[in-house]
């Protein structure tokens, strides 16, 4: 498996910068992948990342991730809220998976406040702004890293 994490992207957001920046901030989604690189780059970790507006393309790729990365970072966006076949994607594999969310989604809509997601990950972090995908990746390397010397 090695020293290689997964960075993973809903829906919309391609569009990070642009998109609600009042909510998202103006970050993109390039500065993400590069502030999560570097993190992992500091730490002997290899990133793949990946970005769809299609949830059969992201179940594809966690089932992809299976037998090639040590932990995935994910933030599934609006299916967050929706999606049974994505818990089920995440579920079925190995690797631990750390929800992300850019906003305080407990602040916002009801809608938002329920994760189909969260009872199968290890780890939810919400409210950080983009800063909350360099905390996942921190979390997930020091949990690998702690396991690997027990
Ligand atoms: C991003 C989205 O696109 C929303 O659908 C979620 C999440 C919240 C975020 O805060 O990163 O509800």
């Amino acid at each position: 498996m090695g020293k290689r994490l997964l960075l993973l992207n809903g829906p919309n957001l391609n569009m990070l910068g642009q998109r609600e920046p009042e909510t998202y901030g103006s970050a993109t989604l390039k500065d993400v992948v590069d502030m999560v690189k570097e993190v992992c780059e500091q730490h002997g970790y290899e990133l793949d990342y990946f970005q769809s507006n299609h949830e059969g393309d992201l179940i594809d790729r966690l089932q992809k991730a299976n037998n090639e990365a040590a932990g995935i970072i994910f933030n599934p966006a609006a299916y967050t809220h929706t999606s049974i076949a994505l818990r089920d994607a995440i579920a079925a594999i190995n690797p631990p998976v750390v929800e992300v969310h850019i906003s305080n989604v407990h602040k916002r809509e009801e809608f938002r406040h329920h994760s189909m997601l969260a009872p199968v990950c290890l780890s939810q972090i919400v409210g950080f702004g983009v800063d909350g995908y360099w905390l996942a990746a921190m979390g997930l390397i020091q949990k690998i890293e702690s396991e690997g010397r027990m």
